[in-house]
C-alpha cells in the first residue's frame, strides 16, 4: 500500500499548522530570546515596543497564572527566564502582536542588560567544574577491572561526536484557538500532544481537560518535537488565556535553529582489552553528554547510550557511566537514535584503534566479536532471536565483500590521487521506551452507519507513514476495503494520556491497540453476521467487504452487516488499551529486560576519497536489515533511506559551531551543510533479512524508525581507511563529523 498522505502531499494538499484558516481577530506571537550564555538579568526594558502600534501585549514570566516550569524529567526549565539566563536563545519574553511585522519591530526596540557569568560550552570543562544536570549512571557486567590484566591488548582513547539540527522542514509551531469556559484548543506541530497538553495545564494553572491538542500531521520531526515543540505552544496558550483570543506562532527557521536543541554532543573516554585471538574481553567507558542548560530528555538519552555502548558485539566484562554535563547550551534533546548512535560510534572507534594498532583489519575484530543468542547484554537482557551474525554473513556474501576488498585493493595500488575505503557496521538497537511505564497506547475506532470507519490513535504522523499502518492493521483485521477507513488527527480529546511518538515504537504500540479494538468488533460482527447467514459465528468472517462462512464469500456484504447492527443497537465503537508484556528494569540495579525485541541490521559501506581536495563521495552502502515480517516494505526501506541519509550527515558533514560564548555560529543553511542528492551515496541497496519476526512487533513487522540512522557511523570507518591508504603516518582519530577539512589535514599530516 502506498502512503495514504502521498496524494495529498505531491499536490500541497496536505494540511500543517501553517495552512490552518485563521479566525479573523487572530494574533501573532513572538519570542524575545537571551543574546547572553549566562549572566543575570539586571533590566529589561519593553515600554519602546510596549508603545509600538499593533502591540497588543508582551508577556514575561509575570503574566504566568500556574507553575512556570516546562521540565519534564527534571524540573529544572522555565518557560520564560525569571532573573537569570542559561543559554543563548533562552526565551525570556513573548511579544503579541496584530501582525508578524509588528512583533519583528517591537522585538528589536527591546533592550536588556545582563550581568555576565562565565559560560560553560563543552561537556569536559562542565565535568571538571562539576557541572551535571543529575548523578551519574552506571552498567556493569562482569568485572572489567581484573579482565583488562588478563588482555594480551589494551587500548586507551578519546572520542567526540558533535551534535545535530533536526531540521525538520516544518518550523516549529502553534496556533491557539479561545473555546468557551476557558478550554483552549492547542494545534500543535508535537510529536507528543499529552506533554503540550500537561505542560499547558500545569503553567496555566488549569485542569488538563480545559486543554484539547490537535496535531494533523508534522513536517518532520525527528525527535526535536518530542519535548521542544512543548514551550511555543504554551506560550501561545498562555496568551490566550490572558487575551481571549487566538496566537499563532510559527518559529522562522533562523530562530527555530537558535533557541532548540539539538542532538547531544559526546566526549567519551574508552580503553578495549582484547585476547590474543582477538576477542574482546573487557570494555570501559566514560561518556560525557554535553546534556546543555537543562535537563530536558537528557537523563533518558544518557540511558539509551549505555544500553548501547557495546552495539552487536557480546563482551563479557563492560563498565560503562555515564554524566549528563550541564553547558550553557540550549537544552540538547532527542534526536532519532536517541543516545544510541553517540555509544556505537564509541565502540566502533575502540575496535577501529584496536585494528590499526594491531595491525588486523576491523572486520576481523568486529566478525569475532558479533553478538550470539543467549547472550547477555552488560544491562542484564538476555539476547534472543538474535540475528546479528545473520546479517553480518548474509551481507558478506550477498554484496561479495572479497571480492569487493580485492577490486579496492588493486584501486587503491594504482591510484594515488583518489583512495578506496570500505567498511561494515552492524547495528543492534532495543525497542521500547526505556522507561518501561510509557510503553503504552490506545486506539478509538467508530464504525460508522454507513459502514465507513474512522481510527483514532495516539500515534503522530510525521512523515515517517505509521497512519498507513494504522490503516493496514485496520484493513486486515476487519477485512474491509482501504477506502473505508479514514485515520483521524492526533487528539487528546479523543485519545488521552498518550506517549510521545518516538522510541521507533509507535507502529508496534498504537498499531497493538488497534488490532485489539477491531479485534473486538470484529467479534460483534461475526455474531451479527452469523444470525443473519443462520451460520455458526466461528465460521464467519469478513474478506473484502463481504462476509465468508468457511473461507467461501458470501453475498452478505460488510454494509448490510453494520446496518443489522444498527437494528441490534449493537455496539460499533471501541476502544482498546496496549501495554507491552514483559518489559521490566529494575534501576536500582541497573538491571532487567527493558525492550520487548531488538533490530538488527548490517551495512556496508565502500568511499572514495579525493585526496588532492580532500573531499569525498559515497559509491554505495548495502544493507541486509531485519524487518521481521514487514507489513510494508516501500515504507520501511524509505525509513531506511532516510535514517541512513540523516546518519552520514551527522558523521561526515554536519558540522554544529557554537563560539566560546555560546552563540551559534551555524545557524543558517549556509553555514549548515546537510546531505542532498549529490552528497548521497551514489547507491543504496536494502535487502531485508528473511526472519519470522516477533509476536512483540505489530504484525511481526519491526520497528524500522531509528535503528537504520546508525548504518551512517559505517561511513566514518570507511573515510578513515582510505585516507589511511593515502597516509600511512595519519594517526587515527575518532571526532566526528569527518569534514572534508579533516579528511585533508589527516591526508597531509606528518606525511614525508
Ligand atoms: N524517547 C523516550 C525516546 O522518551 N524514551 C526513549 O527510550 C526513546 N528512545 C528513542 C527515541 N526516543
Ligand atoms: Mo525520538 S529520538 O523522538 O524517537
Amino acid at each position: 500500500m502506498k502512503n495514504i498522505d502521498s496524494f495529498t502531499h505531491v499536490r500541497g494538499e496536505s494540511l500543517f499548522v501553517d495552512d490552518l484558516m485563521l479566525r479573523q481577530d487572530v494574533l501573532i506571537g513572538l519570542c524575545f530570546d537571551s543574546p547572553k550564555a549566562h549572566g543575570k538579568i539586571t533590566s529589561v526594558d519593553y515600554s519602546q515596543a510596549e508603545a509600538l502600534a499593533g502591540v497588543v501585549k508582551i508577556f514575561t514570566y509575570k503574566d504566568v497564572l500556574g507553575e512556570n516550569q516546562i521540565g519534564g524529567i527534571i524540573p529544572d526549565e522555565p518557560l520564560w527566564a525569571e532573573d537569570e539566563v542559561h543559554f543563548c536563545g533562552q526565551p525570556i519574553a513573548f511579544i503579541v502582536a496584530e501582525t508578524e511585522a509588528i512583533a519583528k519591530k517591537a522585538r528589536a526596540l527591546i533592550t536588556i542588560e545582563i550581568e555576565e557569568l562565565p559560560v560553560i560550552t563543552t561537556a569536559k570543562e562542565a565535568k571538571e567544574k562539576g557541572s551535571f544536570i543529575n548523578a551519574p549512571r552506571s552498567f556493569k557486567l562482569g568485572d572489567s577491572t581484573s579482565a583488562f590484566s588478563d588482555c594480551e591488548y589494551v587500548f586507551e582513547g578519546e572520542t567526540f561526536s558533535n551534535g545535530q539540527e533536526h531540521l525538520y522542514l516544518e518550523t516549529q509551531g502553534c496556533y491557539a484557538v479561545p473555546q468557551e469556559n476557558g478550554t483552549i484548543k492547542l494545534t500543535s506541530s508535537t510529536q507528543g500532544p499529552t506533554q503540550v497538553q500537561k505542560t499547558a495545564a500545569k503553567v496555566l494553572g488549569i485542569p488538563m481537560h480545559k486543554i484539547e491538542v490537535d496535531v494533523i500531521r508534522l513536517g518532520g520531526g525527528f525527535g526535536g518535537k518530542e519535548d521542544q515543540a512543548t514551550p511555543w505552544a504554551v506560550m501561545t496558550a498562555v496568551a490566550v488565556q490572558h487575551l481571549n483570543r487566538p496566537v499563532k506562532y510559527m518559529l522562522n527557521r533562523h530562530d527555530d535553529l537558535r533557541m532548540t536543541g539539538k542532538r547531544h554532543p559526546y566526549t567519551s573516554f574508552y580503553k578495549i582489552g582484547l585476547t590474543k585471538d582477538l576477542k574482546i574481553q573487557a570494555f570501559e567507558v566514560e561518556f560525557l553528554q554535553n546534556s546543555g542548560a537543562a535537563a530536558d530528555l537528557s537523563p533518558a538519552i544518557a540511558e539509551r547510550t549505555l544500553f548501547h555502548a557495546t552495539n552487536s558485539y557480546f563482551i563479557p566484562n563492560v563498565s560503562t557511566t555515564v554524566y549528563s554535563c550541564k553547558t550553557n547550551l540550549p537544552p540538547n534533546t532527542a534526536f532519532r537514535g536517541f543516545g544510541g548512535p553517540q555509544g556505537m560510534f564509541v565502540i566502533e572507534s575502540a575496535i577501529a584503534d584496536a585494528a590499526d594498532k594491531i595491525g588486523v583489519s576491523r572486520t576481523e575484530i568486529q566478525e569475532i566479536n558479533l553478538l550470539a543468542e543467549n547472550d547477555v547484554f552488560s544491562y542484564g537482557q538476555i539476547a534472543t532471536q538474535v540475528a546479528a551474525k545473520n546479517t553480518w554473513f548474509t551481507a558478506k556474501e550477498t554484496f561479495n565483500l572479497e571480492e569487493l576488498e580485492q577490486e579496492v585493493a588493486t584501486f587503491n595500488k594504482e591510484n594515488n590521487r583518489h583512495k578506496k575505503g570500505i567498511s561494515l557496521m552492524p547495528v543492534t538497537f532495543g525497542i521500547s521506551f526505556t522507561n518501561t511505564q510509557m510503553n503504552h497506547a490506545r486506539a478509538l475506532i467508530h464504525i460508522y452507519q454507513d459502514g465507513s470507519v474512522g481510527v483514532s490513535t495516539g500515534a503522530v504522523e510525521m512523515g515517517q507513514s505509521v497512519n498507513t499502518k494504522m490503516l493496514q492493521v485496520a484493513q486486515s483485521v476487519l477485512g474491509i476495503s482501504a477506502t473505508k477507513i479514514k485515520l483521524e488527527t492526533t487528539n487528546t480529546t479523543r485519545v488521552a494520556n498518550t506517549s510521545p511518538s518516538a522510541a521507533s515504537s509507535t507502529a508496534d504500540l498504537n498499531g497493538k491497540a488497534v488490532e485489539m479494538a477491531c479485534t473486538s468488533l470484529l467479534e460483534r460482527l461475526s455474531g451479527v453476521a452469523a444470525n443473519l447467514l443462520s451460520s455458526e459465528e466461528k465460521n464467519i468472517t469478513f474478506q473484502e467487504d463481504f462476509v465468508c462462512i468457511d473461507g467461501q464469500k458470501s453475498t452478505l456484504t460488510w454494509e448490510e452487516v453494520i446496518t443489522q447492527a444498527m437494528v441490534e443497537r449493537i455496539a460499533l465503537s471501541e476502544n482498546a488499551h496496549y501495554a507491552t508484556p514483559i518489559i521490566h528494569f529494575d534501576k536500582t540495579k541497573e538491571k532487567g529486560h527493558p525492550f520487548a525485541y531488538h533490530v538488527y541490521g548490517t551495512a556496508m559501506t565502500t568511499v572514495t576519497v579525493d585526496c588532492l581536495r580532500g573531499i569525498y563521495e559515497i559509491d554505495a552502502v548495502k544493507i541486509v536489515h531485519d524487518f521481521g515480517t514487514s507489513m510494508n516494505l516501500g515504507i520501511d526501506i524509505g525509513q531506511v533511506e532516510g535514517a541512513l541519509a540523516q546518519g552520514i550527515g551527522w558523521m561526515t558533514m554536519e558540522e554544529i559551531a557554537y563560539n566560546n560564548d555560546g552563540r551559534l555560529l551555524s545557524n543558517a543553511l549556509s553555514t549548515y551543510k546537510v546531505p542532498d542528492i549529490f552528497s548521497g551515496p551514489k547507491t543504496i541497496e536494502t535487502i531485508p533479512l528473511e526472519t519470522e519476526g516477533t509476536a512483540m512487533a505489530i504484525k511481526k513487522s519491526k520497528a524500522v524508525g531509528e535503528p537504520p540512522l546508525m548504518y551512517g557511523i559505517g561511513v566514518y570507518f570507511a573515510i578513515q581507511q582510505a585516507v589511511k591508504e593515502f597516509n600511512p603516518n595519519y594517526k587515527l582519530k575518532f571526532h566526528s563529523p569527518f569534514t572534508p577539512e579533516k579528511v585533508l589535514m589527516g591526508l597531509y599530516e606528518s606525511l614525508q
